[in-house]
């Protein structure tokens, strides 16, 4: 009996654990805030930047990997799984942040990178040193060439474009077997399918669930299984890594990946607390997502379907209504997203004639009218707010970013701008350091006169946060409003069910519960709210009518 209460008390509002309706911001760590005057972002960082995160609003940091890394990937390239990068802090600033952040009642969430490890992993290293026959090869993919060796064993290509093989020299000098990376060839595959790696994660995750974490983010999951024999993908010439599209393809999204999650899933439910994996899957819609997150799997999953979505009703609405319908029969809750350190910002994006992201760093880098992107970005938040289940927002667009499109390419460090030949330019331009505060870079971001890892357009002056902070009309004072509705008007806070209402074309409105209503209005012209309650947030000024590219939230009862 006692038991019980202490377990709901835990549990928060009734019995639904915390990650369920969880507003999840995502710290790219190496752009957050610098703590040491080097001008890349670090843990010290972060826990000096806590406060804001409280007072925005958001239940739960996301921090991406700070793990020692040689940076080829920006930490995705990860050489010690246990460990931090002594650039970004020590696992003594992590005790430290955790305690801080546990105090102020956020959440905490990690990387966890198991598709790969750095080529300056001791196994990778091993491996490459000892030869053929080495028995760390038999934890990656070394196979021998076709054609003599000379051509890659198979057809399958990077995320960051180009072959999925790169070649070694043998110890003895000679060229030898080539190695599968999916990603950059400082990002050599694992082999799931060998023990040594499954006993080496087991570990990794017990290490950072024993150490307090809330959650866990899974990287790539979809990669984590290849069919043995690895078959040519049939990939046509210069094809690209459009996992959105791909059935049944040979490296991506295969039914084995499932009993790595399961394993996964049995030590996590070992730990009190409600832990919880996030699965981050770009797979061919919402009934191959559902499959991350079954009872015994992953518990939550971002949602592409969603951030790909183009600013269009109709559009939006097919990946909400799919994203419910898929994700309701395995009782896992929805989520949604709008931007993340891989893609073109939302504010960006909402400006172009074609508003969808792309992928990986590949969008074309059409015209934007970031003043109509901004009002869309603005009115997008409050549906992605509105919406049942949880969110991620993607650190930067509670203060209304854009995409930084002119860093200058000496400056660019994302693979994709090597590995593409230059005609990608890659995913910096959503990574650029927050700007904090004053006139001028570094914007608070570091210590003054130091120069940021990326260079910040002067024109941010007007988007800082001080700059923001006690502007009622700003980008971050809709976000901090929107958080707090969302913890207690009635509908939002009791995660009551979506209930669509037809307000015609061009327009998303729904109820949630019989006291909350949402209207979108991404239509050209107005709407008339007459009746349909009282406005308790909009995304720009209101009248009686909706203007275009406007949401409204409103109390109907
Ligand atoms: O992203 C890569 C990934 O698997 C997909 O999101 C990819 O964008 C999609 O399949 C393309 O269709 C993760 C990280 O978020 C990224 O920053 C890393 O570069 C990558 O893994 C490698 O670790």
């Amino acid at each position: 009996m006692l038991g019980d209460v202490v377990r709901e008390a835990a549990l928060g509002d009734g019995r639904r654990p915390w990650w369920r309706t969880a507003v999840v911001y995502e710290v790219y760590l190496r752009s957050f805030a610098d703590s040491d005057g080097d001008g890349v972002g670090d843990v010290d960082g972060l826990r000096s930047r806590l406060p804001y995160l409280v007072d925005l609003g958001v239940d739960a940091v996301w921090v991406t990997p700070w793990y020692p890394s040689p940076m080829a990937d920006g930490g995705y390239d990860v050489s010690d799984h246990r460990d931090i990068d002594p650039r970004l802090g020590t696992l003594a600033d992590v005790d430290a942040l955790l305690a801080e952040a546990h105090a102020a009642g956020l959440r905490l969430i990690v990387d966890l990178v198991a598709n790969h490890t750095s080529a300056e992993h001791p196994w990778f290293r091993a491996a490459v040193a000892g030869g053929r026959g080495a028995p760390e090869r038999a934890r990656y993919f070394f196979r021998d060439g076709r054609d003599g060796g000379d051509r890659p064993p198979n057809d399958w290509i990077s995320a960051f474009g180009g072959p999925a093989w790169t070649r070694v020299r043998e110890p003895d000098g000679s060229m030898g077997q080539w190695y599968l990376h999916l990603f950059a060839p400082e990002q050599p595959d694992l082999d799931w399918d060998d023990a040594v790696v499954q006993e080496e994660f087991d570990g990794t995750v017990r290490f950072w669930l024993d150490r307090g974490v809330d959650g866990i983010r899974v990287d790539a999951a979809p990669a984590l299984a290849k069919v043995p024999g690895l078959p040519d993908a049939g990939h046509a010439p210069g094809a690209l890594f459009e996992s959105a599209r791909w059935v049944d393809n040979p490296h991506w999204d295969r039914d084995e990946v499932h009993e790595v999650f399961r394993r996964w899933r049995r030590i996590s439910d070992g730990y009190d607390g409600d832990r919880v994996f996030v699965s981050e899957a770009v797979v061919a819609g919402p009934e191959r997502l559902a499959r991350y997150v079954r009872p015994d799997e992953l518990h939550t999953s971002f949602n592409f379907d969603f951030l790909r979505a183009a600013w269009n009703a109709a559009g939006l609405r097919a990946a909400i209504d799919g994203t419910l319908a898929a994700l309701a029969p395995v009782g896992a809750p929805p989520t949604w997203v709008l931007s993340s350190h891989d893609e073109t910002r939302h504010v960006t994006r909402f400006g172009r004639a074609a508003s969808g992201a792309g992928t990986m760093g590949f969008d074309a880098a059409s015209p934007t009218d970031l003043a109509l992107g901004l009002r869309r970005a603005r009115a997008a938040a409050l549906l992605t707010l509105a919406l049942p289940g949880g969110a991620y927002l993607y650190q930067g667009e509670e203060l209304g970013l854009p995409e930084v499109e002119d860093l200058p390419e000496d400056v660019l460090q994302d693979p994709t701008w090597e590995r593409s030949g230059h005609t990608a330019r890659g995913r910096d331009g959503c990574r650029v350091p927050l700007p904090w505060s004053g006139d001028r870079p570094p914007f608070g971001f570091t210590a003054d006169a130091v120069r940021p890892w990326l260079p910040q357009p002067g024109s941010w002056r007007e988007l800082t946060v001080a700059a923001q902070r006690d502007d009622p009309s700003s980008t971050l004072s809709l976000y901090r409003g929107a958080l707090r509705l969302r913890r207690t008007l009635p509908g939002l806070a009791d995660d009551a069910p979506l209930t669509w209402c037809d307000l015609g074309d061009g327009v998303l409105a729904f109820d949630r519960g019989s006291r909350f209503r949402c209207v979108v209005n991404l239509s050209d012209r107005p709407v008339s709210l007459a009746g349909q309650g009282e406005p308790v947030l909009t995304s720009a000024p209101v009248a009686a009518d909706l203007p275009a590219d406007t949401a409204a939230w409103l109390r109907t009862g």
